[in-house]
């Protein structure tokens, strides 16, 4: 601002002099006046601006730009697929069985190429501590370089416009220890466990022979919806609907009981069933870890 502020006044204490300088010719101290005035309107008006211009366009291009830009898929380590839906992200591993939802896990210190695609409307994806945002096009994927230097959770958000609930659709990227990675990716892989309870029990059977089914897959069993997320292992999982609820037992029950009143306008109907029911679903989710 400072320096701002320094040229401004420069110029506007130029422009007054060279004003008074024209109709004071002959009471200027120097004969060539004019040549000197010719001199300084070339120099700061047109080799300054172009040193200036160059240099702050090639730092731009070389520094800023490259370091943002999508990666090369041979300069990365590994790919994720991210594909925005109405409100939540669908997260899938190329080359592996493992799908999630709005959470992101990525080794630290990795270079991951995003890809990311959209189910329906444009949506974009923006994990502001970690690079710039991408859109979600329909037809048309998009990549960015995902690379954490430390450990941690980074939270992302839709930064495009897509419909009521667009402000909750939100997602974690967990950066991890390359070992503590594997491990996750390894458990993601693989189908769902078998509920271990007599409620648990319950809660399968009815997910199996409601319309649960229909809209959400749990690898391993009927399940094969695809208008909802994958719960294979929502257990693991931190937050429900996009990081509008905590995971627990009792916000699954409540999110379970009415969908619509928790995000209002979201895509998953209230389906209506008896209190032991509920119960029972809330512990047979809660368990697929
Ligand atoms: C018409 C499709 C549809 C039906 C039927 C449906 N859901 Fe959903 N469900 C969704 C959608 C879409 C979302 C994502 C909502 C959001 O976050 O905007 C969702 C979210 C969820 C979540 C939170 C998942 C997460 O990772 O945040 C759970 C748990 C869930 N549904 C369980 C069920 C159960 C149990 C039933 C049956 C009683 C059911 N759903 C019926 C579409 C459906
Ligand atoms: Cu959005």
């Amino acid at each position: 601002m400072l320096t701002g502020a320094a040229i401004g006044f420069g110029v506007i204490a130029l422009l007054l002099f060279l004003g008074w300088a024209r109709r004071n010719r002959d009471r200027l101290p120097f004969g060539g006046g004019e040549r000197a005035a010719t001199g300084l309107v070339l120099g700061l008006g047109i080799a300054v601006p172009i040193v200036v211009l160059a240099t702050l366009f090639v730092w731009a291009d070389v520094f800023v730009l490259r370091s943002t830009a999508a990666p090369s898929p041979r300069s990365t380590q590994m790919a994720i697929d991210v594909v925005g839906h109405q409100w939540f992200w669908e997260v899938r591993y190329p080359g592996t069985k493992a799908v999630t939802a709005n959470e992101i896990h990525i080794p630290v210190r990795t270079r991951v190429n995003l890809v990311g695609t959209t189910a329906d409307v444009i949506h974009s994806f923006w994990v502001p501590e970690l690079n710039r945002k991408i859109d979600l096009v329909p037809g048309h994927p998009n990549r960015i370089l995902l690379e954490a230097d430390r450990p941690g959770a980074y939270r992302g958000q839709c930064a495009e416009f897509c419909g009521l609930q667009h402000a909750h659709m939100a997602m974690w990227v967990y950066a991890d220890p390359p070992a503590r990675f594997r491990a996750w990716l390894a458990d993601m892989a693989k189908p769902a466990r078998a509920p271990a309870t007599p409620q648990a029990r319950r809660g399968r059977q009815v997910f199996l022979s409601n319309p649960c089914a229909s809209c959400h897959t749990i690898r391993g069993t009927n399940a094969q919806g695809k208008v909802g997320p994958d719960l294979t292992h929502l257990g693991t999982r931190t937050t429900l609907a996009a990081l509008v609820l905590p995971n627990n037992r009792a916000a699954l029950e409540e999110w379970l009981r009415d969908p619509q009143h928790v995000k209002p306008g979201n895509r998953m109907p209230r389906v209506p069933l008896s209190d032991a029911d509920y119960r029972a679903l809330a512990a047979y989710l809660e368990g697929l870890r």
